[in-house]
């Protein structure tokens, strides 16, 4: 495996310098941030973000994400032209050497909590999710703030949206992405990028809204709406084991051997009742997954592809991002390290 961390770039209050000094640090997961949602990305600027990180001597692994526009995943008329410029975004980055690109293709939101600082009772702060909280939550308020939220939206947007997607159901979804997918993996295949979808966070529906990757059944009904190696997947843990139903480690193992997991996110959450969980730190023992199981899935399947340490608490009176400060992510990707290295294979 590649450990890498995600950076958001020249406005990032984490510096490239910080990142490269966290032990065993690789790769960057990034992106650029100032093109519109649909737009084609111009290689010089990938070019640019791929010698900024290259002159800290670490690698540009991943971009994460290549965004959908919304009208490619309600199935609008005007999705063609955005595929287009989907695919030319992917050979431009193919052009800078990018191997792989995470997306994902939830409706509106993103990923969801109902708290970015929840304080917990060692004095850090962390997001959570409360399935009541949500359901209380009008998405039309304009107060809220979600993390994976698209601020661009108006208010009037905001309502035509979720009034279009009353009618979009699942398998509206299902076909949706397939056009997508029938369309943008051909080209992906032809420049040798690896797509790497993003489960849906949570695995559930917010809002009304459809959600459909979920669950092994569904992921491997994705797989299969495209059946090629470039159609993978972002294996996320704290994403997938928010449901109980969902066996992480036995997922790594079962797509793992089908060549199709492109990138790993790595992180523990705590369930803390129905549809409702903290995300704890790294440890197996903090939280309800069994992440050195998972780590050895990966270290079994003999992954080689890239790793981060997904979200992190704000400890040490850190402040910023939610989820995404230095300290505990650099723990997450020192333990990952450290059980990597204390795991080992007989053949
Ligand atoms: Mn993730």
């Amino acid at each position: 495996m590649e450990m890498t961390f995600r950076w958001y770039g020249k406005d990032d209050p984490i510096s490239l310098n910080k990142i490269r000094q966290i032990p065993g640090m690789k790769g960057i997961v990034s992106a650029i941030y100032d093109i519109p949602v649909g737009e084609v990305w111009p290689l010089d600027k990938i070019i640019e973000l791929k010698n900024e990180i290259e002159s800290y001597g670490l690698e540009l692994s991943v971009i994460e994400s290549v965004p959908v526009h919304e009208d490619i995943k309600m199935g609008l008329d005007t999705r063609d032209r955005y595929i287009n410029n989907y695919t030319e975004t992917l050979r431009n980055l193919a052009k800078a050497g990018i191997k792989v690109v995470c997306y994902n293709f939830m409706p509106v939101f993103d990923w969801t909590r109902s708290n970015l600082a929840y304080d917990l009772p060692d004095g850090s702060n962390a997001l959570i999710y409360k399935e009541e909280d949500v359901q209380n939550m009008n998405p039309l308020s304009g107060d809220l703030e979600l993390p994976g939220w698209d601020t661009s939206y108006s208010k009037e947007d905001m309502k035509n949206l979720l009034e279009y997607y009353q009618n979009v159901t699942e398998e509206d979804m299902w076909n949706n992405l397939k056009y997508f997918l029938d369309r943008v993996i051909k080209v992906a295949e032809e420049v040798k990028i690896k797509m790497a979808i993003h489960p849906d966070d949570p695995p559930w529906s917010i809002f009304g809204l459809p959600r459909i990757i979920t669950n092994k059944e569904n992921i491997e009904r994705f797989l299969k709406l495209v059946d090629s190696p470039y159609n993978g997947l972002t294996l996320c843990s704290g994403s997938l084991g928010v449901d109980p139903n969902n066996d992480v480690a036995h997922m790594v193992r079962y797509f793992g051997k089908m060549g199709r997991i492109h990138f790993a996110h790595i992180r523990n959450v705590k369930i803390t009742g129905e549809k409702s969980f903290e995300e704890s730190s790294h440890l197996s023992t903090d939280g309800s997954l069994n992440i050195a199981d998972i780590v050895r899935a990966y270290k079994e399947i003999g992954f080689e592809g890239p790793i981060r340490p997904d979200h992190g608490r704000m400890i040490w009176g850190e402040t910023g991002r939610p989820g995404y400060g230095l300290f505990d992510r650099a723990l997450g990707a020192t333990y990952i390290n450290g059980l990597w290295e204390g795991i080992t294979i007989e053949n």
